[in-house]
């Protein structure tokens, strides 16, 4: 039976992951609780050399609803999610919220990626690329790498995904069980496309929302060679796994063919 907005019953967690924000952290968090006031907040900060996670102790101390996960060190975005999602399904959240603390993705836009959630979806996806979609503020080669990669991904993963790269995203817990995080271990930006192609494959409801992307204002990007070679490296075995198993299929089919 569906419920009244006011009765709903979905814990939401929003996990944030976090190094050297310390500026940033607060506008969010501020963003998010007025945003969706009965979302819960969850700072995985990776003791950020800058004090961000004393700022996440401070927003915490003066609000039950922002939590503090904080991790030894810089380990990547993936390992810090993981941890993020295992303190959400031991909890019992029903969804989880993936959110840059950069201000790129808006938290004014939460309620639009929920209602896919509550409408049936196992994974929302804001998506850049989709109608409605898109990018304030990126030079030129940004959107090229962005657009470039998510073609790679299609291309190679035959995944019918536009933005299969885009870190504001809603699991639910169930979808995030399914999937299974024990062997997860992409560390940076590839562990969004690893988790993208673990959901297709196992036949869940992917839905994309368009959002409008903001780049961030304040703070570095800690976009490195390394994380691009990560994603490339790992993408690139997938996609090869992917076309070698549809292969081996086809070839089953065409001796199963042969012998009729
Ligand atoms: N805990 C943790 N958070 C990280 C790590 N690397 C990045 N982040 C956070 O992940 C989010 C995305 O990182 P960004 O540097 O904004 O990456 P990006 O959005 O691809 O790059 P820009 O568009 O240039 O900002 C931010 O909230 C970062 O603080 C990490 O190793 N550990
Ligand atoms: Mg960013």
């Amino acid at each position: 039976m569906p419920h009244p907005a006011s009765a709903d019953p979905t814990r939401v967690l929003v996990c944030i992951p976090t190094y050297n924000e310390r500026e940033n952290l607060p506008l969010v968090v501020e963003r998010i609780r007025r945003a969706v006031p009965t979302a819960d907040v969850l700072v995985l900060d990776d003791n950020s050399p800058d004090g961000t996670g004393r700022v996440a102790d401070e927003l915490a101390a003066t609000d039950a609803q922002v939590h503090v996960l904080h991790r030894a060190g810089k380990e990547g975005l993936g390992r810090a999610y993981l941890a993020g999602f295992e303190w959400a399904l031991e909890r019992g959240y029903d969804a989880v919220v993936e959110m840059d603390a950069d201000g790129s993705h808006q938290p004014e836009q939460l309620p639009a990626l929920l209602a896919a959630t509550a409408a049936g979806a196992d994974l929302v996806i804001g998506s850049r690329w989709v109608r409605g979609g898109s990018v304030v503020n990126w030079p030129l080669h940004r959107k090229a790498l962005s657009v470039g990669g998510n073609l790679y991904i299609r291309v190679l993963l035959g995944m019918p995904v536009s933005d299969a790269t885009a870190g504001y995203r809603v699991y639910t817990a169930d979808a995030l069980r399914r999937i299974g995080l024990d062997d997860v271990a992409s560390q940076g930006y590839s562990f969004q496309t690893d988790l993208t192609r673990r959901a297709v494959e196992r036949g869940m409801t992917v839905v994309e929302v368009p959002i409008t992307f903001v780049e961030r204002e304040i703070g570095d990007s800690k976009m490195s060679g390394d994380i691009m070679r990560e994603s490339l490296q790992r993408i690139t075995s997938w996609g090869v796994h992917h076309r070698a198993g549809q292969l081996r299929r086809l070839r089953r089919r065409e001796a199963t063919w042969h012998q009729l």
